[in-house]
């Protein structure tokens, strides 16, 4: 098949699975057009069935707002008739289904009929899709979608319950190339530069949005460090990394808390993390949660949105409502206090990432885009 793939081309969630998938698909023989406005970070171009179409937006001082969305359906138009594409798969529904839409129509007025797949990853649904100001468009390209999966059960109720949806959503999980972990040689544990070996080793990775709650990081493992030699593993960045340097500064801990920024090591930084923390306001899947178990690391996490579906309660890691920081480091200490807690949720956890391998996730995607195609 030639799948023109749209995402977000950051460190986010939604762009690492769009990126994933695309090079899965690549590898399987499909030809994978990435159109976005620069090359999504985890990209490698070293495929012959991969291709990176950029989109740019010509600044014209008259707009206040560069016109992103028109710029992207004109460039859908220009590949798919230049490649011969047969399917589009946005991620992200704003403004990615309203843009995939938009060029739908131009290539029907010219006699070219091709489906759209449209992800819902999250913060498209549950927090700026939500907003009034976008809500009408949002549940309009939902709406006209040919096919829409979203990435937990959580995310398709919250989907019903906020928008007005009247099409069918297939809920397809996020998924983790499992292979990668043990074959990449690359990946040399180097715990001993980050900690002493009584240390365990502590990690948060994220954008640093407000949503995912970066004081209450800390505030967990403040609690933790005071009973056990421990590190904090920090990475990523955001509006409140910050915050969350200054109260580290605040609590007199900062000597045992690294900030990582963004990072193109995250591997290696799991490899040797004992404990992941995510105790976000809501969070749709928990691509981070699910990435750091692959590594065999547990996680303490919140209860909201579909971390219940990533992270087993007493099986992979522990969960709690939202801001109970105490019972989230009781929680941490329950795993990290004996050499065979913990290694019983280091197996765990792997055990459960499994169910989320690629080879068990790619086929419903492929199942869908043919029968996509098929109908048209
Ligand atoms: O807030 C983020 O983590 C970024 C955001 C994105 O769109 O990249 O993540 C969302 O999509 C991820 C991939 O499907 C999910 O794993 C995250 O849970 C989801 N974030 C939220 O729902 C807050």
């Amino acid at each position: 098949m030639k799948i023109a793939i749209v995402c977000y081309p950051t460190f986010g969630g939604s762009g690492v699975v769009a990126t994933e998938l695309g090079l899965e698909l690549a590898r399987l023989g499909h030809e994978i057009h990435f159109i976005t406005y620069s090359q999504p970070v985890r990209l490698a171009l070293l495929n012959p069935n991969v291709h990176y179409h950029e989109v740019n937006v010509p600044e014209y001082p008259l707009f206040h707002y560069q016109p992103y969305e028109l710029a992207l359906s004109s460039k859908l138009v220009d590949m798919v008739k230049l490649h011969k594409i047969e399917i589009l798969h946005v991620h992200y529904a704003i403004p990615h289904a309203y843009a995939g839409y938009m060029a739908k129509q131009m290539l029907k007025d010219e006699g070219i009929e091709i489906p759209m797949v449209t992800t819902l990853h999250g913060t498209d649904i549950t927090l700026v899709g939500n907003h009034p100001f976008y809500k009408p468009a949002v549940s309009f390209s939902i709406n006209k979608s040919d096919v829409v999966t979203s990435v937990s059960q959580s995310l398709k109720d919250d989907t019903y319950s906020l928008f007005n949806i009247k099409k069918d959503i297939h809920v397809i999980p996020n998924f983790i190339e499992l292979d990668k972990n043990s074959n990449d040689p690359s990946i040399a544990c180097r715990r001993s530069v980050m900690a002493k070996p009584n240390e365990r080793i502590i990690t948060h990775i994220s954008n640093f949005r407000k949503v995912k709650r970066i004081p209450d990081v800390v505030k967990i493992f403040y609690k933790i460090q005071q009973e056990i030699p421990a590190k904090l593993m920090m990475v990523g960045d955001g509006p409140e990394k910050e915050k969350a340097e200054a109260l580290c500064q605040e609590l007199g801990i900062l000597d045992k808390v690294i900030f990582f920024g963004n990072s193109n090591e995250i591997d290696k930084i799991l490899s040797y993390s004992d404990l992941f923390l995510l105790p976000s306001e809501t969070e749709s899947f928990g691509l981070a949660a699910l990435e750091a178990m692959a590594w065999s690391v547990p996680v303490i996490s919140s209860n909201s949105g579909g971390l219940s579906e990533v992270n087993f309660e007493g099986i992979s890691g522990y969960l709690s409502d939202v801001g109970k920081t105490d019972e989230m480091a009781i929680n941490a200490l329950k795993i990290l206090r004996d050499d065979e807690a913990l290694l019983k949720f280091k197996n765990n956890a792997l055990t459960v990432a499994k169910k989320f391998d690629i080879k068990n996730i790619l086929p419903l995607y492929v199942k869908l885009y043919e029968k996509a195609i098929k109908k048209y």
